[in-house]
């Protein structure tokens, strides 16, 4: 299709205008229209796509989504693409790993499908959920845009209810990965920039009145005996709804005002712990709709500079992990996921830092179910626009996205607002503002970010630390920086009065024949930073937990010498997610070490 299309309604415009894409950025599609799916019946959407990359945007330009489908000999104007003819691949996917010469593409690609609709039942309502798409993505149905999203790693919904006609109905996603200044993250990141539709997506059928959020959890006042719950309600049904905890014999009516519903209700649940991960099942109802999850209870707080679990002080013994497969990119997976918590219950963690973005949801359930805490975090790393009203917006709803979508999960612990953000006027009020709204979405969890150090002076320098519950630090002694002494200095210059995390440290090691045998990079160097990190940090008792960087080598394009080859190397495992570097071995051993004796302190007390 060519500018003379009627399709481009100026056919110079779409040449000339820049602002094309202005009347399809409302962000429209955010943590308000997000809708909560948990034991609801879906369509899955996943499967084979027609797919085309566009770096220049010619498909907003000339309205690639306004064509019809035609056969090429029935067209009568010159066409540029047909999202109805295109290469085929298959979602999820990151394109970057199905075709080298999509490798680096950074820009707009277009999706399309065909979605049949058998019968549509007029008291109905149909929300289309993407699970994830990095980074910008606009929908489009029957050539009408629909609304769009951004934020890489947190899913969102579009409501279909009346744009479906009985038969066939086209579907079209234009994903962006571009690094933009106003985005976060922004433009320089440690992690490799997968764009595309990467995670499940699925169209849900409902009853006019949905259950659009609906959150539980135990009331943290130390009596163990209450759970709240709080629902959204949308639609005309006015309720009661209800909930019901079969195994706890409870079944209340919450009765619902202006759309919301709240209630505190005696119960008294077996504790949810890492020893003990005991889940319930939960159902909401209202009318003809229902949802349903599977719940644990139990009580995170900060005492001084405690973590405590139902009471109970612990040592976070974590490990770092990224959303990263040397074949699948950015998709996960039942098995990947399943994969990752093994190794990590073999180093003997209780604690998994979810690094840098909201991981698939998959995560904090299977956590729930195998009894690990969790870090949860958003992109907000290392340079952030953080003037910009528009760059918070995103941030804040990214926020609220991953809280919204995982809050009934008892793995997670912790929201981190951050990641080494340079301590600016702009940057604190962008970030304390973010900490205050974790806090008041969800006043039941801990906050945190990770850190800055003044290394001359040796000690924790970050105003944010006064505004969240956990101080993360990321060290690098023994490589980015040297004398490990620096690290008690740390602690003894800074009396923090809060909990410190050691949320990353570590070192490359490259093993296999492009591995050096000593020295920096090499497995043996690698090992000893190891050794000298847990000698060191052993003694430091103003710690309460450490999540090593990292659990996996993974790929990233800023890392070209000879050993790396797009790749950082810290994995405590190499990118086949098998072959296990000494570290691992040596951090291994610390950790069990540590559990036995929290172990044989309990059974004194006992
Ligand atoms: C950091 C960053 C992390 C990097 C890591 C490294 O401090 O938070 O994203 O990957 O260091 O390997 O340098």
């Amino acid at each position: 299709m060519l500018e003379r299309s009627e399709l481009a309604e100026n056919a110079l415009q779409a040449l000339h205008d820049e602002a094309y894409d202005v009347p399809l950025n409302p962000q429209n599609l955010n943590a308000d229209t997000l809708l909560f799916t948990g034991g609801r019946a879906s369509r899955p959407l996943d499967g084979y796509w027609k797919f085309c990359v566009d770096l220049l945007d010619t498909g907003l330009r000339q309205k690639w989504y306004a064509m019809q489908p035609a056969a090429p000999e029935d067209r009568t104007e010159p066409w540029d693409y047909d999202p109805f003819d295109g290469e085929t691949v298959r979602i999820p996917s990151n394109w970057a790993m199905l075709k080298e010469k999509w490798y680096f593409f950074e820009g707009s690609a277009w999706y399309t499908r065909a979605l049949d609709i058998e019968e549509i039942e007029p008291t109905r309502r149909q929300f289309l959920r993407i699970g994830a798409a990095a980074y910008a993505c606009k929908i489009f149905l029957n050539g009408e845009f629909l609304g769009n999203h951004y934020g890489a790693s947190t899913p969102f919904c579009v409501e279909l209810t009346g744009k479906l006609r009985r038969g066939r109905n086209w579907l079209m996603a234009c994903v962006n990965n571009t690094r933009t200044l106003d985005r976060v993250p922004m433009r320089n990141t440690d992690w490799f920039n997968y764009g595309g539709l990467y995670r499940e997506v699925a169209l849900y059928d409902t009853p006019q009145t949905v259950i659009r959020n609906f959150a539980i959890h135990l009331v943290p006042d130390d009596s163990y005996c209450r759970i709240k719950v709080e629902l959204e309600v949308d639609g005309p049904d006015a309720g009661p709804a209800r909930v019901d905890i079969p195994e706890l014999g409870l079944s209340q009516d919450i009765p619902i005002q202006n759309g919301q519903g709240e209630a505190k209700i005696p119960a008294h649940p077996v504790l949810w712990s890492p020893d003990s991960p005991k889940l319930y099942d939960v159902s909401v109802t209202l009318g003809a709709d229902q949802v349903t999850d599977r719940v644990g209870f139990r009580q995170i707080e900060r005492r001084g500079t405690d973590i405590l679990v139902n009471g109970e002080p612990i040592f976070l013994r974590g490990i770092s992990v990224h959303e990263d497969d040397a074949t699948l990119g950015k998709v996960t997976n039942e098995a990947d996921l399943r994969r990752r918590f093994e190794h990590a219950r073999e180093l003997g963690c209780n604690f998994l830092r979810l690094a840098h973005y909201p991981h698939h949801e998959r995560a904090a359930e299977i956590a729930d179910e195998l009894g690990f805490l969790l870090w949860e975090e958003i992109p907000v790393y290392w340079a952030i626009d953080f003037a910009n009203p528009a760059t918070y917006r995103d941030a804040e709803n990214q926020l609220r996205e991953l809280i919204q979508r995982d809050r009934n999960r008892a793995s997670v612990i912790i929201w981190s607002v951050g990641n080494e953000n340079p301590d600016t006027d702009a940057r604190l009020d962008f970030m304390r503002r973010l900490a205050e709204t974790a806090k008041a979405l969800d006043p039941t969890r801990l906050t945190s970010a990770a850190c800055l150090v003044n290394h001359s002076q040796n000690r924790i320098e970050d105003r944010l630390a006064d505004h969240i519950d956990v101080i993360g630090l990321n060290e690098y002694y023994g490589w980015y920086e040297e004398d490990f002494e620096d690290l008690a200095r740390i602690g003894a210059n800074s009396a923090p009065e809060k909990p410190v995390v050691i949320s990353e440290t570590g070192a490359d090691g490259v093993i296999g024949p492009n591995g050096p045998k000593t020295g920096l990079f090499s497995e043996d160097y690698m090992a000893e930073v190891y050794r000298r990190q847990i000698d060191t940090l052993r003694r430091l008792d103003y710690i309460k937990g450490m999540s090593p960087w990292i659990l996996y080598d993974f790929r990233v394009e800023r890392r070209q010498n000879k050993f790396q080859n797009g790749y950082n190397h810290k994995g405590l495992i190499a990118a086949d997610k098998k072959t296990k570097k000494q570290a691992f071995h040596i951090l291994a051993e610390y950790y069990h070490q540590i559990a036995d004796t929290t172990e044989d302190n309990k059974t004194e007390t006992a």
